[in-house]
This record gives structure tokens, C-alpha cells and sequence, in this order.
């Protein structure tokens, strides 16, 4: 008998290989009205890659489970760090594990009922995200935050349910990190 060659995860950059990978650039031009400075948001160039998810290949059916990686670079607009979309999964309960690898920042956590909340992501950090969560890495580092991530292949994304935004806007503010409760969301 042979052994199976799995995929890898290179655990200091996140790097996924040797497995069928899709992967997905998202750039400041595809983040109209995520950042609380529009104006700021245009001003940058639009081809910038705010943050790439590269992938495992795998099967969406009922009871399997997707691998990818998040690699968010270092950057704002205007003041506001550089973030993820954000979503709830379409399958509302279905929930997912963030795992840090690399970098500095935070994961930000709100419930359907709006509280939100805010954990610290760093190599080795582990986060459970419960069903009827949504959730949006924020880089506050000036290195690559590389996060991994494992979720339901039937979860499903919804990106409208938020598109108003998050309660919590994140900022570098005198040299420092503040998080800043907003009407909105
Ligand atoms: C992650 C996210 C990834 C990109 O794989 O999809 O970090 O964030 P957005 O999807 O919000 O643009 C995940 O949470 N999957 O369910
Ligand atoms: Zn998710």
C-alpha cells in the first residue's frame, strides 16, 4: 500500500499546497461602502488587494467541511484598518473555527441581535464562531494577518444581511488601536 500525500498548511505563512486550491483576490475596489471613509476608499488605488483566500478544493455537500486561509495585508483607508467583508453564513447555525497563524489583529463577532464583540487574533489563537454569527477579520498590524479557517460546505455566505456594517468599527487613532462603537450595523 502507497500513503496519501495530504495537502499542507505551511503553519508560518499560511500557505496552503498540495491539494487542488481556488483562490480569491478582493481589492479596494470591490469594498464600495465597507469602510466607513468612502471618500478615503476611492482615493487608493482600487487594484490594491486588500486580502487573498486561497482554499482546499473540496466538496460542498451536507457534512463536509471547507479549509481555507485569509491573508489580510497591512493597510487603512483613511484611519480604519484594513478588514474582511464580513458575513453571517447563509445556513444561519452553521458556525466555524478560525485558527491565527500569523500577524496581529481581531476578530470581530455580532450576533442577528447586533452585540458584537471583539477577539484578539494572533499565531496560535483559536476561535470558535457559533452559528447566527457573523464575522470579520481586522488587520492592526503592519505584517500579513494569515488566519486559517474550517466551515460547513452547506454554510453559505450572506453578505447583504450586514451590508450597512458591523456595530463595531475598528481605527489607529494617536498611534493606537481603538474600537469605537457606530450607530449603524
Ligand atoms: C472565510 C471568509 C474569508 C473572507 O473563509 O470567507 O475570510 O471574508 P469574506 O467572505 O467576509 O469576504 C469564512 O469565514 N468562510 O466562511
Ligand atoms: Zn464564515
Amino acid at each position: 500500500l502507497s500513503f496519501i500525500q495530504p495537502p499542507q498548511v505551511a503553519w508560518a505563512s499560511g500557505a496552503l499546497a498540495d491539494g487542488p486550491l481556488l483562490r480569491k483576490s478582493t481589492r479596494i475596489q470591490d469594498l464600495t461602502d465597507v469602510f466607513a471613509d468612502e471618500n478615503a476608499r476611492q482615493q487608493l488605488a482600487g487594484e490594491q488587494v486588500v486580502y487573498d483566500v486561497e482554499m482546499l478544493d473540496t466538496s460542498p455537500a451536507e457534512g463536509e467541511l471547507y479549509t481555507g486561509v485569509t491573508h489580510l495585508y497591512p493597510g487603512r483607508v483613511g484611519c480604519e484598518y484594513f478588514m474582511t467583508r464580513g458575513h453571517f453564513h447563509a445556513r444561519r447555525e452553521q458556525g466555524e473555527v478560525y485558527f491565527g497563524l500569523r500577524g496581529t489583529g481581531l476578530l470581530l463577532l455580532q450576533t442577528e441581535q447586533g452585540n458584537a464583540r471583539l477577539e484578539k487574533v494572533f499565531a496560535g489563537s483559536v476561535h470558535i464562531i457559533p452559528g447566527f454569527t457573523a464575522h470579520r477579520l481586522i488587520n492592526t498590524g503592519e505584517e500579513v494577518l494569515s488566519a486559517l479557517a474550517v466551515w460547513p460546505g452547506i454554510a453559505g455566505h450572506d453578505y447583504a444581511a450586514l451590508a450597512r456594517g458591523f456595530r463595531i468599527r475598528v481605527f489607529e487613532e494617536n498611534n493606537r488601536v481603538q474600537a469605537k462603537e457606530v450607530q449603524n450595523g
